[in-house]
């Protein structure tokens, strides 16, 4: 704890230090264009991406590239507001007026961060709608982790720890993503997403301190969601049929057995000034590769509820569907009000 009786995370200094080196690389490379002659369009988008410089939306990019892109940012927006739902459920039954202020911010972050989302894929040559429409139709997907319910109040706090902890982990090398706009995101996403972990980190820290029915609630939801999060990183490399050429183009930096792994590492001393065990009796330090060895998630789990059959899919998408269709006047009058102020600055 710090003096001031702020819950620290250890390790989350350094994530910060990271996503602030990557932001001032990314002003750098902006400044650095344009690297080479353009005549040869495949020519300069590959020099672009070998000099570590940003493809912008006025570049010319391969159609696999943005087609890529689309699937990856459009999951990733889709994720956020889908994500809202499982912390929702807890925003009336927060345990005190100061949690329930700090959730309902919480979880309106997260509404933001699939804005910039999609505002990122819009540059792309996709509108909003047309994503929103896919993913209401099952034809995108979302990621799997808000599939599982929120039993108790410490979810709230094993979810803003873990899940929140590892997207930041996936999160942090997006920050340097080839692709200008989708890099921007994540710089203000990722700032954010690491307030997000404190404050899970923060109701886990108060659960664990406190009575034995309180640190057994916090222990539990540990134990449920330590290898959700774990498979929130993707199937194994061997598996993966995106990483290869995602890397090669700077999409992603690190594969996902990579970054499952730096998690891992990143964990096990913050469970342990948490007090609460990780449930892999697997977990020990390994000397000569100077990580964690673990037991991986179970895969086929994560296949099934990718294609639909988690434990609440149905419940996930039924809620959308309904929410989207309550709000469709919302999205009329704003348009009507757009429409009028058009004319009115026409004439
Ligand atoms: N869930 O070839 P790969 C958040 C799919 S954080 C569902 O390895 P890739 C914050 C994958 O799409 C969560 N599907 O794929 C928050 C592909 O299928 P496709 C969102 C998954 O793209 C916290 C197939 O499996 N974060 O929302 C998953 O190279 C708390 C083969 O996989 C992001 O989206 C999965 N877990 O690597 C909000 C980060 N894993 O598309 C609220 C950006 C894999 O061919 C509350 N995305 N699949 O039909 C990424 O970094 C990557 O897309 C990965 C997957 C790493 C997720």
């Amino acid at each position: 704890m710090s003096g001031d009786g702020v819950v620290e995370v250890p390790g989350r200094r350094g994530l910060l230090d990271e996503v602030e080196a990557a932001e001032a690389d990314l002003r750098a490379a902006a400044e650095a264009r344009p690297v080479a002659d353009q005549s040869d369009l495949t020519a300069y988008f590959a020099a672009v991406i070998a000099a570590d410089q940003k493809v912008e939306p006025r570049d010319w990019m391969p159609e696999a590239y943005r087609k890529g892109l689309i699937r990856q940012i459009a999951q990733h927006a889709h994720s956020e507001i889908i994500g809202m739902q499982p912390e929702g459920n807890w925003i009336t039954r927060a345990p005190s007026l100061k949690r329930k202020a700090i959730l309902l911010a919480k979880v309106q972050d997260e509404a933001g961060h699939g804005l910039y989302l999609y505002a990122a894929a819009e540059t792309l040559g996709v509108s909003r709608d047309e994503l929103v429409d896919l993913l209401l139709q099952g034809r995108q997907k979302y990621s799997s982790i808000f599939n599982y319910p929120t039993l108790t109040w410490a979810d709230v706090g094993a979810i803003g720890w873990l899940v929140d902890g590892a997207a930041i982990v996936n999160q942090v090398p997006l920050c340097r993503c080839s692709y200008g706009p989708y890099a921007r995101a994540m710089i203000r996403i990722c700032k954010e997403e690491s307030f997000h972990q404190r404050q899970g980190y923060e109701i886990l820290y108060t659960l664990a301190n406190g009575t034995p029915a309180q640190r057994a609630m916090a222990q539990d939801a540990v134990n449920r969601w330590w290898y959700p999060s774990l498979a929130m990183f993707g199937p194994p490399d061997r598996e993966s049929t995106h990483s290869e050429q995602s890397m090669a183009w700077k999409i992603k930096r690190f594969s996902n057995d990579e970054l499952r792994q730096r998690f891992v590492d990143m964990c096990v001393p913050q469970a342990e000034v948490l007090g609460l065990s990780l449930p892999d009796p697997a977990l020990r330090w390994n000397e000569q590769r100077g990580s964690y060895d673990f037991t991986p998630p179970d895969f086929d789990e994560l296949f099934r509820v990718i294609a639909g059959d988690g434990p609440c899919n149905r419940q996930r998408m039924a809620h959308r569907r309904r929410a989207h269709a309550e709000g469709a006047w919302v999205r009329e009058a704003a348009a009507a009000y757009a429409a009028k102020h058009r004319s009115s600055d026409a004439g």
